[in-house]
């Protein structure tokens, strides 16, 4: 009785040590998460989602990604602080939002003439990865790519620089000041706070990329698109410290090595999404491309050649080698830029 007994609580014993062995995974993945500032169908987030699902592939479930678009998380502003403090794993941050903190990169707000979000996106990340800039080093950066070209988009046609004057138009950092030199009145705001301003007639306009006349429904609003093919916006995707040491080796290595082709990734969806927000919004609202006459776009050349110069002074005010970044950039734009 008494071995039957010792028998039946062995059994018992053995049964909940599977129980509790079977319930606990054979590796618990780490939870990362990622905070991102405007709505979810914006390229910002599109490229997040690609980046999670390619980094949970290749961690084998190492490594799970929680995604906060819409600053859900954290907003436009806050993101680079909220990164550094440990808010956020993982950030997505536009540095035009940022003026003075990115002197170095800063470079890629600038009327270069790059036409495509590809070559921006490629050059960016070069750049940084040749200069490895001091004013990144309280975060890990991930991987880097810019917007397409900014175009001005309104309620009202500019058909001209002379109708462009005093007009209220939103844009951030530098390309404020492009619009400044352009005769316009620049309003800075992030472009997640955009929608409420055009809504409620505090700007007439806005200069971004033209894919947001279908992601954010501008084109419903703003029927005139005006070419200016002016500066790209730079943005970062960057990781608390404390969390990039945390991560081990191997899965180190598949962030790493995720850097440049997303990147690329970023620019060759941004490209081909422009195109299709252009005609979809021709369909659905019939909105009005105006091309600027030649002498109207010398005139714009001309007028916003002084940014260069002032960016020079200002980022060799703080230990930029301005001339050689701008020399390192115009020949990453030379390989990268479509042939036409
Ligand atoms: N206009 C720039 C960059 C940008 C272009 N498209 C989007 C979509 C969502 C957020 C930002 C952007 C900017 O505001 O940063």
């Amino acid at each position: 009785m008494r071995i039957f007994c010792i028998f039946r609580c062995c059994l018992v014993a053995l049964v909940m040590v599977a129980i509790f062995a079977l319930s606990i995974p054979a590796s618990a993945a780490t939870t990362l998460s990622y905070a991102n500032f405007p709505p979810a169908k914006t390229f910002p987030c599109v490229q997040m989602e690609r980046w999670k699902t390619e980094v949970e592939k290749r961690t084998a479930g190492k490594i799970k990604i929680q995604t906060y678009p819409g600053s859900t998380l954290l907003g436009a502003k806050n993101t680079l602080r909220g990164v550094m403090a440990g808010q956020a794993d993982i950030g997505c941050i536009s540095l035009a939002y940022h003026p003075g903190v990115f002197p170095l990169c800063s470079v890629m707000e600038l009327p270069l003439g790059f036409t495509s979000s590809t070559s921006a996106s490629l050059a960016l990340w070069e750049l940084f990865q040749k200069y490895n800039p001091k004013e990144f080093k309280r975060v890990k950066v991930l991987t880097m790519f810019a917007s397409a070209p900014s175009n001005i988009m309104s309620k009202v046609p500019v058909r001209s620089l002379a109708d462009l004057k005093g007009l209220e138009v939103r844009a951030s950092g530098i390309l404020s000041s492009i619009l400044d030199s352009l005769g316009a009145t620049p309003v800075s705001m992030p472009m997640s706070e955009t929608p409420e301003s055009l809504q409620k007639g505090v700007v007439k306009g806005l200069f971004s990329s033209f894919e947001v006349l279908k992601d954010f429904n501008f084109a419903e609003i703003c029927r005139y698109e005006t070419e200016t093919n002016a500066a790209v916006y730079p943005f970062a995707v960057i990781m608390n410290l404390r969390t990039w040491n945390s991560l081990s080796d191997d899965v180190k290595k598949v962030l790493t090595d995720l850097g440049r082709e997303q990147a690329e990734w970023t620019g060759n969806y941004m490209d081909k999404h422009v195109e299709e927000a252009l005609k979809w919004s021709k369909e659905k609202y019939g909105i009005e491309i105006i091309k600027l006459s030649e002498s109207d776009q010398a005139e714009m050349s001309k007028r916003t050649a002084p940014l260069i110069e002032d960016w020079k002074k200002i980022s060799s005010a703080k230990g930029v080698d301005a001339e050689a970044v701008l020399n390192f950039v115009e020949s990453k734009k030379t390989k990268y830029e479509p042939s036409r």
